[in-house]
């Protein structure tokens, strides 16, 4: 059973995931219109859908452990960005931001000696480094490109490539 704290950790974690997977639909909208950026915009899309999956993987535990999962009210995220560049420094702050939380997650569930949930968010650990590997990397080739034009379109090429590096699909 969730103490009425966790629970309300949990809840706003849901909220932080679908907040995630907002962002990233932007992301994944704004680099649709742009010049040949299919495959990042695409990348944006599957990403989107994978932060919904983490929100719904928290919702389920929730109620499972005899809580009540929240659906969350969501601002509109950032819907345009000045560069390719700077898309990628966001997703990157935000994929942190995102980690730091589920350290503390992690820390509550510990001093609260709630192992299940402590045993649950491993998995979200996991993931956070994987996703923060990813970004870090793409932010790294960015960085290497610069105004390169034929660098870029080799960025958008392999994108997808990062994700089956890390062992997504
Ligand atoms: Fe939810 O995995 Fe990153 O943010």
């Amino acid at each position: 059973m969730l103490s009425k704290s966790m629970q309300e950790a949990l809840n706003q974690q849901v909220k932080l995931e679908a907040a995630s997977s907002h962002a990233y639909l932007a992301m994944a909208s704004w680099s649709d219109i742009q010049p040949g950026l299919d495959n990042v915009a695409e990348y944006f899309f599957t990403q989107s859908e994978e932060e919904r999956e983490h929100m719904l993987k928290l919702m389920r535990f929730i109620n499972e452990r005899g809580g009540f999962a929240l659906v969350p009210a969501l601002e509109q995220p950032v819907v345009t960005f000045k560069s390719l560049k700077s898309m990628f420094a966001d997703f990157l702050k935000h994929e942190i931001e995102v980690s730091s939380s589920i350290n503390e997650l992690v820390d509550q569930a510990l001093s609260e000696k709630d192992y299940a949930t402590h045993n649950f968010l491993q998995w979200y650990v996991s993931e956070q480094i994987e996703e923060e590997r990813s970004a870090r990397v793409l932010n790294d080739k960015l960085e290497m490109i610069g105004e390169d034009k034929s660098g870029l379109y080799l960025f958008d090429r392999d994108i997808m490539m990062t994700r089956q590096q890390g062992g997504k699909k």
